[in-house]
């Protein structure tokens, strides 16, 4: 009988016939219905990485190691891969990449940017590539897997089916720290105590801060694309208009995936810039998963030693709440660690898609137009 989903465990089962013994794996919206299944299965060792950029390298080396390695990251990570394609290309590797599609409309045309490149850019590489779109498909794993031994070639394979569900502490493998301060409650605390600031926001704030700006003109939340990108992002506003403050409210996996920012930051030394990072430890926004290194990095030690001439780190909402207006008036770069419950019960925020970039950008181009004068 057709089966018109995808399910974890039988991609997975799938992935065993093929021999793999490891998965290079960043979460994505489409794929992340397979991560309970892969860090169940035995045998099977899943490496999470920081970024996509680390993941042909980390393949290369298991490969030439002796193991069968895979890679399990969405579409716009490949991007981010760039010249590390050329890696798999010239090492002659057989690699499968299985690709979370995100954009992928059946039989219409793309509209959003990652999905209009996806597939001229493997063309461009010549990697060969197939739709998995429910159950019946599965065997193309296996199918691309021989194709890319065959061929010592990348072969990729494109999840069209995203995964809906939310994260549900219930069921989640994760454990939850209850001493840890409200994120929501930190947000009203920056919020109320923001002055004239630009805010930019990434990821959990995308979604929170609309409901508790309070000054909404001066606001660029949900910029398109902007995982990893935020701290970037601001550094350059910051550099671009040095009289206005601008504040960041950054996402854990997402400074996990841009953490040479804290080093370009600290050496440009925005006086205006005050960075702050919601450090739940886990990927909320894709389901829960935890981040590399959840409760062992310590993103206060890593701004200290990168250069930041102010760091802080509150888990307790009252520290933060008395420090705040010291912290607003200070010298920066400042960054602030706000140690934070990975959940709520307020519901996941819509992705930008493509369509919105531009009217998202004109909001930014009024907030720093306001911001200047
Ligand atoms: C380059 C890239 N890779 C993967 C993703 C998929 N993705 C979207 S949101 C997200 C998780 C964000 O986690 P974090 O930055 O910790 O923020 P939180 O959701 O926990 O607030 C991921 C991995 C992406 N958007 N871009």
């Amino acid at each position: 009988m057709t089966n018109k989903l995808l399910t974890g465990q039988r991609v997975v089962d799938e992935i065993m016939k093929c021999g793999i013994t490891h998965v290079v794996w960043l979460p994505d919206a489409y794929a992340k219905f397979m991560y309970n299944a892969m860090s169940n299965q035995p045998g099977l060792t899943l490496v999470p990485m920081c970024r996509e950029g680390e993941a042909i390298a980390i393949a290369a080396g298991l490969i030439t190691g002796g193991k069968k390695a895979m890679l399990l990251h969405q579409n716009t990570g490949l991007f981010e891969s760039g010249d590390s394609v050329r890696l798999a290309l010239d090492y002659k590797l057989p690699l499968l990449l299985l690709l979370g599609y995100v954009g992928w409309q059946h039989d219409v045309p793309m509209t959003t940017s990652a999905a209009i490149y996806t597939e001229p850019i493997l063309d461009a590489w010549h990697i060969k590539h197939y739709l998995l779109e429910t159950d019946d498909d599965v065997e193309k794993i296996s199918m691309a897997y021989k194709e890319a031994n065959d061929t010592k070639r990348p072969v990729a394979v494109l999840i069209t089916q995203k995964d809906l569900s939310e994260f549900n502490p219930q069921t989640s493998r994760f454990k939850i720290r209850k001493t840890r301060m409200d994120c929501f409650e930190a947000e009203k605390v920056i919020s109320r105590h923001r002055h004239n600031a630009i805010v930019l926001t990434a990821e959990t704030a995308n979604h929170d801060w609309p409901q508790i700006s309070s000054d909404p003109d001066l606001d660029a939340v949900s910029l398109p694309h902007i995982m990893g990108k935020a701290s970037s992002f601001g550094l350059g506003l910051a550099l671009a208009l040095p009289t206005k403050k601008i504040i960041v409210l950054d996402a854990d996996g997402s400074l996990l995936m841009n953490l040479g920012s804290l080093v370009t930051i600290a050496n440009m030394a925005p006086t205006n810039l005050i960075h702050f990072v919601l450090e739940n430890d886990v990927y909320r926004t894709t389901g829960g998963q935890p981040i590399p290194g959840a409760g062992k990095i310590s993103f206060r030690g890593l701004a200290k030693d990168a250069g930041y001439r102010h760091v802080y780190e509150f888990d307790k909402l009252e520290d933060l709440e008395s420090s705040i207006e010291t912290i607003m008036n200070e010298t920066g770069p400042i960054f602030v660690c706000l140690k934070v419950q990975p959940l709520t019960e307020r519901a996941t925020f819509p992705s930008p898609s493509g369509a919105e970039a531009e009217s998202l950008s004109s909001q930014l181009r009024k907030a720093t137009s306001r911001s200047a004068g």
